[in-house]
């Protein structure tokens, strides 16, 4: 093997048991095999495994965290920009053609009992559509609303991008012109073996690869040249949403508007949390700059704390939706160390020096992500709004059956919503009927008021839609 070009790397990296069976694999395999090294940082990887790469001490953090200042929404009189401010610049952006759309949908939908990219999982409770559907829609209506176009960028992993991608296509992009759509592919981080730091192969011709986290976005949005689509289309904002919560308000006017009139580089909505361990991260200051503190790296005991009066001192449960000014994207995407990396301990299915296959009950293997919301630090102006959960938050992250976050619990939550617009406007729903409003129909209360016709009963399951 020692003929090969990255032998003597690979052994300085000590890794070179990657070209194990190098010699039996037929030339389509070993082309596969060089393409996954080529593509390694050995010495990058050698600083996370050995974990000499400066990574931030969540837990210290967390207990000199102090409350983000938020526009509350209970308090939005007191805050610095009035939401009528906020909406009118919103949609004045918007209308402008200044904002462009970013789903993240890498994952899979594995934890749902659902062998597709997670965005495919039908979930409308009555119209039985995809998650892809009612979020691409929300794109659509919104551009529509204010006659401009919204770009919507998806972004996919390796694992989900080929059948995202003729999904979309197999349902003409839900109605968004073809030059509104991009869909883009993360990158990828090997997995390395928990005690030996050594690269794992998943096969005799193949390393086991991971996704590099949402994080892998920035990278991935320059690469692929969605920096450059946007730039060219005019945009100076990105309004950045997961595929696994129907309610995101992607694109809405009055985040928008806080976040222009703020002049922030990175706005967050947030809701407040209910309870301590929620599993959303957590909003706060420290050192005098925004981060947000995963909920797996927040200490308990200050998960706990409260204020006198009762209220949760860490409060601030972000949702995972942002706006990055698109300057600031640009900005961050040219520096490789911008993100840190988060190491997880993980079951990763791996060949031993026989050549056979284990697939281990405990985790084994370290992976590597970054997370997106790490550029928080890093921007000017950063703002938090608050919103109601009610309104905008209901993820699907767990199969039927488990106590949260489960495709009922989110089915619910979006019928709840659509009957309180409808009865605002004057419709009677009889008791337990399921509706589900399409955005395509109606994208709030606002709306609902201007389209429902009275009188209105509604006494079975109802899909209002145009
Ligand atoms: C995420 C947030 C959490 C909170 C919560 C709200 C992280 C690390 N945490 O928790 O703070 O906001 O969501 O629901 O994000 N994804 C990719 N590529 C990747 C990894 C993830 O596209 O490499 C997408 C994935 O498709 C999903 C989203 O990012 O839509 C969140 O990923 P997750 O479900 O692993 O994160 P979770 O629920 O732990």
């Amino acid at each position: 093997m020692t003929h090969h070009p990255l032998w003597q790397q690979l052994v300085a990296a000590g890794q070179q048991h990657v070209l194990r069976f190098y010699e039996e694999l037929a030339p389509d395999a070993r082309e596969q095999l060089d393409r996954q090294l080529s593509g390694i940082d050995l010495q990058l990887l050698q600083q996370l495994t050995n974990n000499t790469l400066a990574t931030p001490d969540w837990a210290a953090m967390a207990r000199r965290a102090t409350p983000p200042p938020a526009i509350r929404l209970d308090d939005r009189q007191a805050a610095f920009i009035s939401a009528a401010a906020a909406r009118r610049a919103g949609e004045e952006a918007l209308r402008a053609g200044r904002a462009a759309a970013i789903l993240v949908a890498g994952g899979q939908g594995t934890r749902l009992g659902f062998d597709h990219p997670k965005g495919m999982f039908p979930l409308g409770p009555v119209s039985g559509h995809a998650l892809l559907q009612i979020l691409i829609e929300k794109v659509v209506a919104t551009a529509r609303r204010y006659n401009a176009s919204v770009p919507l960028y998806v972004m996919t992993s390796p694992a989900t991008h080929t059948e995202t991608v003729a999904y979309l296509t197999a349902h003409d992009r839900f109605g968004l012109p073809a030059d509104d759509l991009r869909v883009f592919c993360q990158g990828t981080m090997p997995a390395v073996d928990a005690a030996t730091g050594k690269l794992i192969l998943a096969a005799k011709d193949s390393l086991a690869l991971a996704p590099d986290g949402h994080g892998g976005m920035l990278e991935a949005m320059n690469r692929s040249g969605v920096l450059e689509h946007a730039r060219e289309r005019g945009i100076d904002l990105f309004c950045y949403g997961q595929v696994d919560n129907p309610l995101l308000q992607l694109c809405h006017p009055e985040l928008i508007g806080y976040h222009a009139l703020a002049e922030s580089e990175m706005t967050t909505q947030v809701i407040r949390k209910a309870t301590p361990l929620e599993r959303v991260g957590n909003v706060v200051m420290v050192d005098g700059k925004m981060h947000i503190i995963e909920y797996s790296d927040l200490p308990e005991d200050v998960a706990l704390q409260r204020n006198p009066d009762d209220t949760l001192y860490v409060w601030a449960g972000s949702i995972a939706v942002h706006v990055f000014d698109a300057a600031f994207l640009q900005r961050t995407s040219c520096r490789a160390d911008v993100l840190p990396f988060h190491r997880a301990h993980k079951q990763v299915t791996y060949v031993d020096a026989q050549g056979v296959r284990h697939t281990p009950t405990a985790p084994n293997a370290f992976k590597f992500e970054r997370f997106i919301f790490d550029l928080l630090p890093q921007a000017h102006n950063a703002i938090v709004v608050e919103s109601e959960t009610a309104e905008v938050f209901a993820p699907v992250k767990n199969a039927d059956g488990a106590a949260t976050d489960t495709p009922t619990t989110a089915r619910n939550a979006m019928i709840r919503l659509h009957r309180r617009w409808l009865e605002a406007a004057g419709a009677q729903i009889a008791d337990g009927t399921p509706v589900e409003i399409s955005p395509l129909w109606a994208l709030d209360a606002e709306q609902v008021a201007e389209r429902l016709e009275l009188p209105c009963t509604i006494s079975q399951p109802t899909f209002l839609s145009p």
